[in-house]
């Protein structure tokens, strides 16, 4: 079979893989979601015909969006996702023995299944007990729940579709008063190479409301241009001055407190936009 699935990741730039297998396919009513078997990156969600996660790939984004706040924070007992109906962020929030209570906030209950039937390595630990799954919008959720969350994952797809007020900075003003007084929330942001118009506008947003703005970076291969963003807010904690010493064993792969240091190790060409008095 010569079937190939292709993600414009810009209007002039594409990834494409090739699909051995359609595992399931479906019009959800906020999007198209398709689960595949590909050779190169294992199962992969696609959602919006754009690539949210594959087996060879996702421990790096998961790992990355979870375990840097949350040994940020001195005792997170309480954590929301945000999006990542998927289940990884989920799974590796799991393994901090300080978490009594996981919520993951998705919009789309369609993805949460699919996750469930074809992604059981990422969507396994939805079932345990520590975990509520909440089928809701996560703006209307964390404008409802104040004072709540230690910790906030905004684990979210693009910004466009569903996801595009979870880039605004009155979004970001209900993630900051959702959480507790010592709180940090840690969201992907995108791409250094092709969004440098937004990432200048998240940092000015962040920095307007949080004492404490880093932003952070991981490499993830299915991602346009491989290299990754992630945009901490955090009340009181700096994640430059976290006490790394005495970690449980989170069974990382791409994970380590060295790892967590060299992550906010900007290179000239993404330190630029912090700097930018853009938007
Ligand atoms: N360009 C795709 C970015 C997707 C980020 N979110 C992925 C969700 C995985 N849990």
């Amino acid at each position: 079979m010569n079937c190939w699935f292709t993600e414009m990741q810009t209007p002039d730039m594409a990834i494409s893989c090739r699909v051995k297998k359609t595992l399931h396919e479906e019009k959800t009513p906020f999007q198209h979601l398709a689960v595949y078997e590909t050779d190169q990156f294992g199962r992969m969600l696609a959602l919006d015909d754009v690539i949210q996660t594959t087996i060879m790939d996702e421990f790096v984004y998961h790992e990355m969006i979870t375990h840097v706040g949350l040994n940020t924070h001195p005792n997170p007992r309480r954590v929301l996702v945000i999006g990542g109906g998927d289940g990884g962020s989920i799974r590796e929030i799991l393994k901090h023995p300080s978490v009594e209570l996981a919520t993951l906030v998705e919009i789309d209950e369609r993805v949460i299944a699919a996750a469930r039937e074809y992604l059981p390595e990422i969507s396994c630990a939805l079932g345990d007990p520590r975990v509520r799954v909440i089928v809701d919008d996560g703006i209307k959720h964390v404008k409802e729940n104040r004072d709540t969350y230690d910790m906030i994952i905004v684990d979210s797809t693009d910004p466009v579709g569903p996801a595009e007020g979870l880039f605004g900075r009155a979004f970001y003003q209900d993630v900051h008063d959702a959480l507790t007084g010592d709180g940090l929330f840690v969201a992907q942001t995108e791409s250094p190479f092709f969004n440098r118009d937004l990432i200048p506008r998240i940092i000015q947003n962040v920095r307007s409301i949080f004492p404490v703005t880093r932003l952070f970076l991981a490499c993830v291969p299915t991602y346009p241009g491989g290299l990754w963003t992630f945009t901490m807010g955090s009340k009181k904690y700096d994640p430059l001055e976290a006490n790394l010493e005495q970690l449980p064993d989170l069974k990382t792969r791409y994970y380590t407190p060295a790892v967590h240091r060299a992550a906010f190790v900007l290179p000239p060409f993404v330190e630029e936009l912090l700097q930018s008095e853009e938007g």
